[in-house]
């Protein structure tokens, strides 16, 4: 039997037909939750912090042991993650809110997951903190509603920011100051404390609430969706309700040895950076992980009532949960807080968490490396969407499906242009290493295996040359592989001759003069 043309094009376009069919009967909805500040060590009881509820669901999907931010400032770290592309591609560099930012908003003609999400047909929503455009909100990106977000220009012109008539808390809970800090020269301000009052009264009841009922609204129609549901805290100052931080007691809390870091061997700025914040002692660490570790807490009891909502939908079972963090903290490690041009695990290294239904296996852990922008890259394959336009990320799908896989990369690449300063700085992580290019200050290298403390800096050590070494050209390599300005860009006609301001020449792995 032959087909004629005509047969044979019906046949085509009915096997298409059957594809798009079967992509859309399988595209999960997707619930994105994201907290702001949050360690790496704070969930599934690798620190003293409790987090039942995400821990559960760590137990019913797929937990990452090596998941790390690209950039450890909020704003870089959210255009990174909605864009999947490095800072050079999406037009954001450091805090967008702040006067010298290099720029407010992301590049013009920028691509987020949540656009090409709405091309292909999901209905979208946005709650919470947004922070990677000062001019441009979500629903200038694809996405349908928002609630509670970040005020942005456009947003407050757009429909409401409270589609389903949330009541807003009569009362706030009040804060009780703890301790103030202070850097030169600057008036005192509120590192920890806690609030008392009614938890329904606190802004994180609130956001929460507002993520159900859109949520609730969204399982009602016949369109995949995605929601996203954005929690400022544990974001400093510290401050949970009371009744969270009373169970934590901070003399059982073990001050680690990097409190007694001496920074001999370390760029200047890291000595710095402590002395900036004074005079700490012991009690301070203590006191400060308390109340983060309760603040924490206290925001995993408003993701447990959005994950109990969701199973109250019925379609747990056809929806991508992922939890994960825009950054950490230091919260005191190394004499220090918050994050920034800190190139430590406690900054960069965030929580990360996928359960989707016939794919991720209940309670598996990964020990690949990743890193948090390959979501974008992952929402739009499992969405059945185009590609995004760059090539600095990659889907999860198959970690996600096979997490022992040994095909995955082997390094991952960290950038930084500083926070309200600027600052340049590169970061290249594998399993074993962690080099840091500083465009301020002198290099480092940590061995992660032998000094998960990173107290040692080996850059300049004999006896770790060829590690050394071998990390410095993987850093470069990965700056070539994703078209980093400061790597060795192609000229137009195809070469690759370097600038030796910016950008000399290196030599590749296994090469020495
Ligand atoms: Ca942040």
């Amino acid at each position: 039997m032959t087909l004629d043309r005509r047969e044979l094009l019906l046949g085509v376009g009915a096997a298409a037909a059957i594809t798009a069919r079967a992509v859309t009967a399988t595209r999960p909805n997707i619930l994105h939750i994201m907290t702001d500040q949050q360690q790496w060590a704070t969930i599934m009881g690798r620190s003293g912090c409790r987090t039942p509820n995400l821990d559960k669901l760590a137990k019913s999907g797929l937990s990452f042991e090596r998941s790390y931010t690209p950039s450890a400032v909020c704003c870089p770290a959210r255009a990174m993650m909605l864009s999947g592309a490095y800072h050079w591609h999406n037009g954001v560099y450091n805090q967008v809110h702040s006067p010298p930012s290099v720029h407010r908003d992301m590049n013009e003609d920028v691509v987020l997951y949540s656009n090409r999400l709405k091309a292909a047909g999901y209905r979208q929503g946005y709650v919470g903190k947004w922070h990677a455009s000062q001019i441009r909100g979500p629903l200038d990106f694809g996405f349908d509603e928002i609630a509670d977000t970040t005020p942005v220009s456009r947003n407050k012109k757009g429909p409401s920011a409270n589609p389903d008539s949330v009541p807003r808390p009569k009362q706030k809970a009040g804060v009780i100051p703890g301790r103030m800090m202070q850097w030169p020269g600057s008036e005192p301000f509120l590192m920890w404390g806690h609030r008392e009052g009614d938890e329904a009264a606190t802004e994180e009841y609130y956001r929460a609430e507002c993520a159900i009922r859109m949520m609730k609204r969204f399982a009602k129609g016949s369109q995949p969706w995605h929601l996203e549901a954005h929690f400022v805290q544990p974001h400093d100052p510290y401050i949970p309700l009371k009744k969270y931080l009373d169970r934590y007691d901070p003399n059982s809390i073990q001050v680690p040895k990097s409190f007694d870091e001496t920074f001999a061997g370390k760029p200047d700025f890291h000595k710095r950076e402590s002395e900036t914040w004074g005079k700490i002692t012991e009690d301070d660490y203590r006191q400060s992980r308390a109340h983060y570790y309760a603040y924490v807490e206290q925001i995993d009891a408003q993701i447990g009532r959005i994950l109990d909502a969701l199973d109250e939908t019925g379609q747990a079972d056809k929806t991508m949960v992922v939890f994960t963090a825009d950054h950490g903290d230091m919260v005191g490690a190394h004499r220090m807080w918050i994050k920034g041009w800190i190139p430590y695990e406690e900054a960069y290294r965030v929580p990360l968490i996928v359960r989707w239904p016939g794919h991720t296996q209940a309670g598996s852990q990964t020990a690949n490396l990743v890193s948090t922008h390959f979501l974008a890259h992952t929402y739009v394959d499992v969405a059945g969407a185009e590609k995004l336009p760059y090539a600095d990320g990659t889907s999860l799908v198959p970690l996600l499906e096979n997490p022992q896989g040994n095909s995955w990369t082997d390094q991952i690449l960290c950038a930084y242009y500083g926070g309200e300063f600027l600052y340049t700085q590169r970061i290249a992580i594998t399993a074993r290493h962690k080099y840091v290019f500083n465009g301020f200050g002198i290099d480092e290298c940590y061995d992660l295996e032998h000094d998960p403390e990173e107290m040692h800096n080996i850059v300049e050590n004999v006896e770790h040359r060829a590690a050394v070494d071998d990390m410095r050209a993987r850093l470069y390599e990965m700056m070539n592989q994703f078209a980093d300005p400061f790597g060795d860009l192609p000229q137009p006609d195809g070469t690759r001759r370097g600038d030796r301001y910016c950008a000399p020449r290196y030599l590749p792995r296994g090469k020495r003069l």
